[in-house]
Formats: structure tokens, C-alpha cells, sequence
């Protein structure tokens, strides 16, 4: 039990660690936020409850690149939730969600069907402000995390 116990506080630690990357990343390096519905467990956030990408909040410079990477063993979306302060109850998205789209956050964006290993377009944290997004296929899981542009 000991040992069980210990093992799981070496994870979080290591889960933490990696979390931090991203937020303490200047505005010219590029982050990459992983896409798994089976990895990553719901987490309750400012925005509500997020779940299925890590960092749940990814926190940026303005001009940072960000991508999306696909370690999960089946497709998902990273598909921007427009004008939305929390996530919404039910699902934002409809099917322009499967089509790649967008290389700006403030524009709008969608990796598309994103496959197991693979990893989305990149797209610049152009300007300020928070940007909601979650997943086509897994919305309500919840599968939906956020990006704060600083
Ligand atoms: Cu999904």
C-alpha cells in the first residue's frame, strides 16, 4: 500500500512538471498540448470542467506557436468553442470541425480529425485572451480544455 501510494505521488510530481512547460514558455517557443481522452482524467477549471488535453490551461506569450498531439489510441479534434466565456452544456461543434482549418487562435481553428500519433497544424497565439476548445467526438466526456494568451 506503501509503495502504491508512493509511486502515484512520483506521477503527479512528473505530470506537474510537464504541466509547467508550457506556461513558462517565452512568446518565440513552441508548445505542444497532448490529446487524450483515456490519458488524461477531468479536472475542474476556472472555465468548468475540463478533461482529455494536457495542460487543461495552457498559458502563453502572444506569437507563441502551439500544436496539438494526438497520444491516444483513436481520433479527436482540437476545434476552437467561439465566444465563450465557460465551457457550454452541450456540444458547440458541428461538422466544419472535421476539416482542418485556421493557423490563428483569434481566427478560429480546428486540427480536423486528428489520428492516433499524429500531431495538428500549427497555430500562433496572435492575440490576448482565452480561447476554449475541445474535441468533436468526445465533447460531453468531457473532452474540452483551455488557452490563455497573455
Ligand atoms: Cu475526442
Amino acid at each position: 500500500m506503501i509503495r502504491r501510494l508512493a509511486g502515484g505521488f512520483a506521477l503527479v510530481l512528473a505530470a506537474c512538471t510537464a504541466g509547467g512547460i508550457p506556461t513558462s514558455s517565452g512568446g518565440s517557443g513552441g508548445v505542444t498540448i497532448d490529446v487524450s481522452l483515456t490519458q488524461f482524467a477531468p479536472v475542474q477549471t476556472p472555465y468548468g470542467q475540463s478533461g482529455g488535453y494536457s495542460p487543461p490551461i495552457t498559458t502563453v506569450s502572444v506569437g507563441t506557436q502551439i500544436h496539438f498531439t494526438n497520444v491516444d489510441s483513436f481520433a479527436h479534434t482540437a476545434t476552437e468553442i467561439p465566444g465563450a466565456a465557460s465551457f457550454p452544456t452541450g456540444s458547440p461543434f458541428n461538422a466544419g470541425a472535421l476539416q482542418q482549418h485556421g493557423t490563428t487562435l483569434s481566427g478560429g481553428f480546428s486540427s480536423g480529425a486528428l489520428q492516433p500519433n499524429s500531431s495538428s497544424q500549427t497555430i500562433t497565439a496572435d492575440q490576448p485572451g482565452t480561447y476554449l476548445f475541445g474535441c468533436f467526438f468526445h465533447y460531453g466526456a468531457p473532452m474540452r480544455a483551455a488557452i490563455v494568451v497573455q
